[in-house]
């Protein structure tokens, strides 16, 4: 009988550490079903970052490194020019690719780099108990803005995919959210997009991916998909902000 469903080889077959309802691993699955599918396992090269996904290299079934905090870039630029043949990518959260890492996307994006950036962005730092980040939106509450996030004090949320379309060196720029079935499917013909400008060696890739944080931002993960989707999306817009006719 022929099966309807398997597991991706993209990824090990192995639990994740991951909370219950958080969309980290369904971002992994997107990514390495994406790789699978166009045989891409056995070349490519993912670089970690710090973060909750830091042991993502454990469930990843490609080769993959680790970075320093926000310096993804930098490590996933050396690699790829060195294998220019590789798919290479980084996978980053809003804490180490918008806060410490901010200038490092943004010169990668400059220099038209010719990798993928996957920006998982969930408001919040997960891995270190849930302190603002630079997306966290005006008024939500973390660990360092108990009173919810002010302007005054914190600057409006950082729309990354908005600042790095207007890199011209980022040639595919998308916004996702993992908050229905029918967004994470657009999301993974975003992915497969990214891969594909990667493939024609076009430029600088980069998926956003609004995530949630249920343990973090307190809730259930029901309630925090619906949270996503009620506060996040109307501040993040999702669509696409620049895509080469290539790939179109
Ligand atoms: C140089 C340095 N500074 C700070 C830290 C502490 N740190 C670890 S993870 C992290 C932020 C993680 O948040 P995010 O990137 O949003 O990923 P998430 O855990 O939410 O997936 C911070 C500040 C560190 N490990 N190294």
């Amino acid at each position: 009988m022929k099966p309807i469903f398997e597991y991706t080889k993209g990824m090990r077959e192995q639990d994740t550490h991951y909370c219950p309802g958080c969309t980290h691993g369904i971002a992994h699955r997107l990514i390495m079903e994406s790789l699978d599918e166009r045989n891409a396992l056995g070349d490519t090269i993912g670089v970690c970052p710090i973060g909750c996904s830091v042991t993502a290299h454990q469930y990843f079934n490609v080769d993959s490194c680790e970075a320093a905090h926000g310096r993804a870039p930098a490590v996933a630029a050396g690699i790829r020019r060195a294998w220019p043949e590789k798919y290479v990518f980084t996978y980053q959260g809003d804490g180490d690719l918008a806060s410490i890492g901010a200038g490092e996307i943004v010169h990668a994006a400059l220099r038209g780099e010719k990798f993928t950036t996957f920006f998982i962005n969930n408001a919040i730092y997960g891995m270190t108990g849930g302190q603002m980040a630079p997306t966290t939106l005006l008024g939500q509450k973390t660990t360092t803005s108990v009173d919810g996030r002010k302007k005054e004090i914190s600057g409006m949320p950082l729309r990354v995919a908005e600042m790095l379309s207007t890199i011209d060196g980022a040639v595919f720029v998308e916004r996702v959210a993992l908050d229905s079935p029918a967004h994470i499917r657009s999301a993974k013909k975003a992915i497969v997009k990214a891969l594909d400008v990667q493939e024609k060696r076009l430029g600088f890739s980069f998926v956003e991916i609004l995530s949630t944080c249920p343990t973090n931002w307190g809730m259930t993960p029901v309630k925090a998909q619906a949270w996503l989707r009620e506060n996040m999306i109307p501040y993040y817009p999702l669509g696409n902000f620049r895509c080469p006719e290539e790939v179109k």
